[in-house]
């Protein structure tokens, strides 16, 4: 098989689980991880990895041609909190890393390309619950703006140059392998952490704050998924609505007390409050089901099942 994979972002909180799992399925010397850092010992050691700046288009041009890569994952990115404290290097990492992909497509260096989105696409005045795919999309935030803006310039590559470029857009997610880092969503992450270590979690959302989110299996499979499925089959070139679970941290404790009785959550909201708000709780994905067959897992429960018991190790 001629396939060979660029992942960039590797040693993030989705590149790390994506990296594994393609090498996995398709071999390690066909996988390469890249990012600007080193990741995981299990990452480095199972097959090739190279330092990449994900701004740098001869750098990455490079690695492509070296490597004779096929498929690129570009899952580097500046999350939601961050982008509000950096909103230009959000900006600027966002959109010229995706057009720097989109052009080595444009130019025949690389023949796929994943670009995930994000449930941060929608805004304020996007319907809140079972969002569709096709809605009003206001986003307040940097990384919002990035996303749909980058989701428009996916579509224009497809229509104009014919470059295959797949998306989805990502909930909350959350893995015990490792840690997110900037996120709106990344509390229902860090409270199974607290919960095991501290028995105690402070929550920087309230108690009634209901988001879209997903268990990282689930959203690994989506994104291989829809970049091995057939391409007529990928009828949307902007981005796929992608549905797991939703809840609020009062729904999350609850799940986390079956286990941990004594375990506690206090309230103390901050500037990401404004950005959950913003966002929709529930999301309508019938489109990914309907055209790639997308179907998502894994409930709240056994989430939390499968969390507790793997961090337990680790407390
Ligand atoms: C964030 O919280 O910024 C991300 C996202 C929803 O894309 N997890």
């Amino acid at each position: 098989m001629k396939k060979r994979i660029l992942i960039i972002g590797a040693c993030g909180q989705i590149g790390t689980e994506l990296t594994l799992y393609l090498r996995e399925k398709f071999g390690n010397h066909k996988v390469i991880a890249s990012d600007i850092r080193e990741g995981e010992a299990e990452l480095m050691q199972s097959g090739p990895f190279e330092i990449l700046d994900a701004m740098n288009y001869d750098a990455i041009q490079e690695v492509v041609i070296r490597y004779e890569i096929t498929d690129v994952y570009l899952m580097a990115a500046m999350l939601s909190a961050t982008a509000e404290k950096f909103p230009m290097k959000g900006w600027n990492l966002n959109m010229n890393s995706l057009f720097h992909v989109l052009n080595l497509a444009k130019d025949k260096k690389i023949e796929k390309i994943f670009w995930p989105s994000s449930i941060a696409v929608f805004g304020p005045t996007t319907p809140k619950i079972d969002t569709p795919q096709r809605t009003v999309m206001e986003p307040s935030t940097v990384y919002g703006i990035s996303k749909q803006t980058g989701e428009r310039w996916c579509e224009y590559y497809f229509k104009r140059y014919g470059v295959d470029v797949r998306s989805v857009r990502y909930p909350g997610l959350i893995s015990y392998k490792t840690l997110p880092g900037g996120g709106t969503t990344d509390y229902a992450v860090d409270i199974y952490h607290k919960a095991l270590k501290h028995k105690k979690y402070i929550c920087f959302l309230n108690a009634e704050t209901t988001l879209p989110m997903m268990f990282m299996d689930d959203a690994i499979k989506a994104t291989v998924n829809i970049m091995e499925a057939n391409t007529e089959k990928i009828k949307t070139r902007n981005a796929y609505n992608l549905s797991g679970m939703s809840f609020n941290p009062e729904e999350i404790t609850a799940s986390i007390k079956k286990h941990i009785p004594e375990f506690k959550i206090s309230y103390e909201p901050d500037f990401r409050q404004a950005i959950a708000d913003s966002w929709p709780q529930s999301i309508d994905d019938s489109e990914a089901r309907d055209d790639w067959g997308w179907k998502s897992e894994i409930s709240l429960d056994e989430m939390t099942e499968i969390m507790l018991t793997n961090l337990n190790d680790k407390y």
